[in-house]
């Protein structure tokens, strides 16, 4: 018998749901206006995704996938991220977007069922959302290998969810990126359910970070409501990637506390007592205690974010609802360069139609 692997997962947490610091905290936790600007971003999407469920719910915008309670792993992560590195989301990182400089029209746009919501005036190299679950991991392999080929010293950072790794693409993803050892960084959004599926009926695996280890990456778990630690943690990954030293997967471990989608009702399949409990973990609360306790926010600052960010979203609502939709037609724009046939027949159609 040979032992050819034995490993342990490590798990980060900084700050305990109170706000009470329980670890090591990295440099930039130091200054609190670094911290600000990450609560100043998770209040922004959460007052965003306040918005975009009630203009749903009035019939003034698409499906939508609320990120309520999950906002620090879009907002951590991307805070790690450098500029020319490439952001691909699945659906549910408003967080990251906005901090990556994608406007809250461009969001409320795409959510709107336009594309001109994908063609981000800021970060221009990110990719736009993926709804096919997990497809875009294999994407990131080849994003990263690109960086790697022209010697560019970014990373293509990838984040989905926990079903998602029950993907084969996500499984290949990993898989070739440990081969290619390119600077790729998975996160998963460990959110305990897909849909209807509760991560115990997800996989036997007894944390789904140990998912890179037969790929031969490091995995690791991080409080996915603690922000400073998923920073930082995404940090070290990205630093590892810098260097040349390969792939990182991210378990990033927080609790959806809204429906799956608008199209959902969750009360159907899950507990309101859980729900109720995880709430006490979420994710803005614990950052404001350590801020208060820092002597650092204050009621007047909150209240005064809160009414910046309310205008904002309310600014960007605005002119999204001022904005007359495209033609039917441009449906069949942008997707090919030279359109297959039984798609310039159905473009023939369309215009015989209108
Ligand atoms: C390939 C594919 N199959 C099924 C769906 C329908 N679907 C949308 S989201 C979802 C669950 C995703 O769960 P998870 O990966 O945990 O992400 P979460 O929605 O919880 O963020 C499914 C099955 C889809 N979008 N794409
Ligand atoms: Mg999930």
């Amino acid at each position: 018998m040979t032992t050819v692997a034995e490993f342990a997962i490590e798990s980060t947490q900084l700050l305990d749901p109170n706000g009470q610091v329980v670890g090591p905290l990295p440099d930039f936790a130091r200054d609190p206006a670094e911290l600000i600007a990450l609560y100043r971003a998770m209040v922004l999407t959460r007052t965003f995704d306040t918005k975009a469920i009630a203009l749903q719910r009035t019939g003034r915008l698409g499906t939508y996938a609320s990120s309520l309670g999950q906002e620090a792993v879009a907002v951590g992560v991307a805070a790690a991220m450098q500029r020319q590195d490439v952001l691909l989301p699945s659906f549910r990182e408003h967080g990251a977007q906005l901090w990556r400089g994608v406007t809250l029209k461009e969001l409320f746009l795409y959510w709107g069922g336009d594309e001109r919501g994908n063609d981000f005036a800021g970060p221009r190299q990110d990719f736009p959302n993926c709804v096919p679950v997990g497809s875009h991991a294999p994407h990131a392999v080849g994003v990263a290998l690109a960086f790697r080929l022209r010697r560019e010293r970014h990373a293509a950072v990838c984040l989905f969810g926990d079903g998602a790794t029950s993907k084969g693409d996500v499984a290949e993803a990993f898989n070739m990126a440990g081969v290619w050892k390119v600077p790729a960084i998975f996160v998963i959004n460990n959110n305990g359910w897909a849909i209807s599926v509760p991560r115990a009926q997800q996989t036997a695996a007894a944390t789904l970070a140990q998912k890179a280890i037969a790929a031969g990456i490091p995995g690791e778990q991080v409080d996915g409501n603690d922000v400073i630690a998923v920073r930082m943690v995404a940090e070290r990954a990205l630093a590892r990637a810098r260097r040349g030293d390969g792939p990182s997967l991210i378990e990033v471990v927080t609790y959806r506390l809204c429906d799956h989608t608008t199209a959902d009702d969750a009360s159907r399949y899950r507990d309101d007592a859980e729900v109720s409990r995880h709430w006490s973990a979420e994710p803005i609360a614990r950052l404001r205690s350590y801020l208060v306790g820092l002597g650092a926010w204050t009621k007047d600052k909150e209240e005064a974010l809160l009414q910046e960010c309310s205008r904002a979203v309310e600014d960007a609502a605005g002119v999204y609802l001022a904005t007359a939709p495209l033609p039917p037609a441009a449906m069949f724009e942008h997707v090919y360069a030279n359109a297959p046939a039984d798609l310039i027949e159905q473009q023939e159609a369309l215009s015989c139609s209108m």
